[in-house]
């Protein structure tokens, strides 16, 4: 069967059929900032919110790609389609980590069913964020029925990332002893699940022992407290415990007015992302570079003006309220 040429006209209707060659395009064009791509995002907004996104999220090499490629396996056991976007804060020139993502996940390479596609971090802070959010938004159009987000998570941005996701996976190694403390508090806000992976490794026990009382210092109790399940993914032991998890997770998020309040909770990052992203962008491309920049670094450092000064001065120059700072 031939399939139909890819124009400008059609491509959103291939994409919401699910034609790869559409949504890689579509990507391709959000990468490249072409101002067509904000257009097609909008006129596939309202076929998206369908997808169940889970995110991944761990230090560098505690088995994340490993995990996933699991999960995957099991999402098509099941039927279901699945997107996989893979994060890469680390290196502007990803292709060794990606390249080894790809390796991770080979088994699925030849899988129409599933859709590998992965993000550096280029951009400045807020940038990751809006670009998993488009790329997730495309995934979830094309009719990806589970999203897979893998990211380190180590910053800001990599927590924010995640907090598009329903379910949350937190992986951790055993051993950690004392670095457990070093889980930054965002890490456990954000955690719906603990993997502790390469459980094949001593320590659990003590893993599961300190996480257990990271959570006691919780100051609140909370609707939902993050099971703790040891795996080891390359053997895939524990991934059935782990994908039961999920799924009572995702059945919680159904209950009462969970539901509502968690999927308002990520419209609200996802709202701050792009805010974030725009005003970013407005400051680094049009306020605070070249002459200007200049100028005002120079003003700082001769001490002539005051920061709160230029502040209000790029705010009123922008047309926004100077507020109080
Ligand atoms: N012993 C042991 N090794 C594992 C396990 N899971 C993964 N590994 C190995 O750990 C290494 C890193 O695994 P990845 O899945 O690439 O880890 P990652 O977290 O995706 O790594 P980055 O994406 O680079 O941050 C690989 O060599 C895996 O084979 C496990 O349960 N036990
Ligand atoms: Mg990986």
């Amino acid at each position: 069967m031939t399939q139909p040429k890819l124009t400008n006209d059609n491509i959103v209707s291939l994409l919401l059929q699910g034609d790869i060659r559409a949504g890689a395009r579509l990507m391709r064009w959000l990468e490249d900032d072409r101002p067509e791509a904000v257009e097609l995002l909008k006129q596939i907004f309202p076929r998206t919110g369908r997808a169940q996104l889970i995110g991944i999220t761990g230090n560098p090499g505690s088995g994340k790609s490993t995990l996933t490629d699991k999960l995957i396996a099991h999402y098509r056991k099941l039927g279901k389609k699945v997107g996989v976007v893979c994060i890469d804060p680390s290196s502007p020139f990803t292709g060794g980590a990606i390249l080894g993502d790809r390796i991770r996940m080979g088994s699925h390479a030849t899988d129409s069913g599933v859709f590998i596609r992965s993000l550096a971090t280029r951009g400045a802070h807020g940038g990751l964020s809006r670009a998993t959010y488009d790329v997730v938004n495309v995934l979830d159009a094309m009719g990806y029925e589970v999203v897979l987000i893998e990211t380190v998570g180590v910053g800001q941005d990599e927590i924010d990332i995640v907090r598009l996701a329903h379910t949350n996976l937190v992986v951790v190694i055993p051993g950690l002893g004392d670095d457990i403390q070093a889980i930054k508090a965002g890490i456990l806000e954000i955690a719906d699940i603990f993997v502790i992976n390469k459980a094949d490794r001593p320590g659990v026990e003590r893993t599961i022992t300190d996480l257990r009382y990271l959570q006691s210092l919780e100051p609140e109790p909370t609707p939902w407290t993050a099971p703790i399940l040891p795996t080891v993914a390359t053997h895939g032991d524990g991934i059935e415990a782990l994908t039961d998890a999920i799924l009572t997770h995702s059945q919680f998020l159904e209950t009462n007015d969970e539901r509502q309040k968690a999927a308002q909770r990520r419209q609200e990052h996802v709202l701050w992302a792009l805010l974030h992203d725009r005003f970013h962008k407005v400051l680094t491309q049009q306020m605070l570079r070249g002459e200007r920049l200049e100028h005002y670094l120079t003003d700082l450092v001769n001490r002539s003006v005051d920061p709160h000064t230029i502040v209000a001065e790029i705010f009123a120059a922008l047309n926004l309220p100077t507020g109080k700072s």
